[in-house]
């Protein structure tokens, strides 16, 4: 008798912090217990109470890589992630569900009495820092607002209080990172939540152990 290899477990890729809560949730929905905290065990690869799935910890802005290249079979990932992924890669990935979690908004912010209206008027160009180029590009040029674009990392907040930028584009939730920088929201480019993304192969070859999974979360995603 030859040898059967057992199936591997199905791969999940998510970050920690707000995604990871939030899918705990719709992980128990779907009958599955995640046993560790990613914020104190550092383990990268963590074990679920169901021997069919496993959780890979990754950067939010890596996971769309991890399930492209099939290095995990389904992911989660915030649109405004998934939009500047597609910006240099496209294809590998089917968006299946909105899970409507880590709910937040994408706005153009600029320094309190900084008079962001009239400078958009009178064509001037603007310095605009964000780590959500593909986005902002294309929020200014359907506006026809003349802007340069300095890509950051992170804490955008802090380029207009030391000069680097004009405004930011950056996400927002309770606006309370914004009003402790003086900073104020002048426009809302859309509203970002977060949604399933399963790589295209593993779709058609592991259907039958992903449905249950995605089912669970779509009904679970909508209650
Ligand atoms: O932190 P890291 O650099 O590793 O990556 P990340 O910032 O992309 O990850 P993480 O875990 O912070 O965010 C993961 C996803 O959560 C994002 O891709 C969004 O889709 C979603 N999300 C929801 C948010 C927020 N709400 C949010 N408020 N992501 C970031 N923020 C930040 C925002 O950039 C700003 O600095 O929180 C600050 C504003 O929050 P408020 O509540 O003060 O308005
Ligand atoms: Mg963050």
């Amino acid at each position: 008798m030859s040898p059967v290899s057992p199936t591997p477990p199905l791969t999940l890729a998510l970050s920690k912090g707000r995604i990871f809560e939030e899918t705990l949730p719709l992980l128990e929905a779907a009958g599955v217990h995640v046993a560790e905290d990613p914020e104190t065990s550092r383990k990268l690869i963590l074990p679920t109470s169901s021997a069919g799935l496993r959780l890979l910890i990754v950067r939010a802005s890596d996971v769309p890589t991890y399930v492209q290249y099939g290095a995990a079979d389904f992911g989660i990932a915030g649109k405004d992630v998934l939009y500047e992924h597609e910006a240099h890669d496209t294809g590998g990935l089917y968006q299946p569900i909105d899970l409507n979690i880590a709910r937040c908004r994408l706005c153009v912010a600029v320094p309190q009495g900084f008079d962001y209206q009239a400078a958009v008027r009178q064509g001037s160009r603007l310095r605009v820092a964000t780590k959500y180029v593909r986005a902002a590009r294309e929020h200014f040029a359907a506006k026809g607002v003349y802007v340069d674009l300095i890509k950051l990392y992170g804490s955008m907040e802090l380029a207009p209080l030391v000069g680097l930028a004009d405004a930011i584009v950056d996400l927002v939730s309770s606006g309370n990172t914004l009003r402790a920088n003086h900073l104020v929201a002048v426009e809302h480019i859309v509203d970002i939540s977060s949604r399933l993304i399963v790589n295209q192969a593993a779709l058609k070859t592991r259907s039958a152990e992903l449905r249950p999974l995605l089912d669970a979360f779509a009904r679970a995603s909508v209650a």
